[in-house]
């Protein structure tokens, strides 16, 4: 397995089927990651903890979903100087809007990159690129990836003008 460079983080375990894939985004590109189930509001401690020690344990970027009162990512960002990219998880009454307002909406000086509720493989696919940008294979990678999404694309086009 490679050496984790992207560290994964959920509020609770409950959220770990909406970060399957960002862990198949990941394994597509052969990133190695390190997946932890840690709660702002459960276990702040270790959560500090990991946020405090990440950059030191190899770290690059972390990824960090939640629900609910979504605290995690941002309290993540609190603790390190890498970059934090929000999930916000649709869990509970509110379908993910609680969630996404909480993560996207941090103060001035810390902020948490934040995609849509529920889409953990487009924060896999933005932390690929923020590694690619000191590393040429990574970026033809990305660069294949593009390709393979604008051809699927082209032959459901195809496959429409064609019905
Ligand atoms: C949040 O509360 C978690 O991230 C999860 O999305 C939500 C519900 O957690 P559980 O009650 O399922 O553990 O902190």
């Amino acid at each position: 397995m490679a050496p984790a460079r992207v560290g994964i983080v959920v509020g609770s375990a409950s959220d770990l089927p909406t970060l399957q894939a960002a862990r198949d985004i990941l394994d597509r590109f052969g990133v190695g990651y390190e997946l932890r189930v840690l709660s702002a509001h459960r276990t702040p401690a270790a959560a500090t903890e990991f946020a405090e020690t990440a950059l030191e344990r190899g770290l690059q970027v972390v990824i960090a979903a939640a629900g609910l009162a979504a605290h995690l990512p941002g309290v993540l960002a609190a603790h390190t100087p890498l970059p934090v990219i929000g999930v916000p998880v649709a869990s509970g009454s509110l379908g993910g809007i609680d969630a996404l307002l909480a993560i996207v909406q941090m103060p001035r000086g810390v902020p948490v990159a934040t995609v849509g509720i529920g889409n953990a493989g487009n924060a896999a696919l933005l932390a690929v690129q923020m590694l690619a940008l000191a590393d040429a294979d990574l970026r033809q990678q990305l660069v294949a990836y593009r390709a393979e999404q604008a051809q699927a694309v082209l032959e459901q086009d195809a496959k429409q003008r064609d019905a």
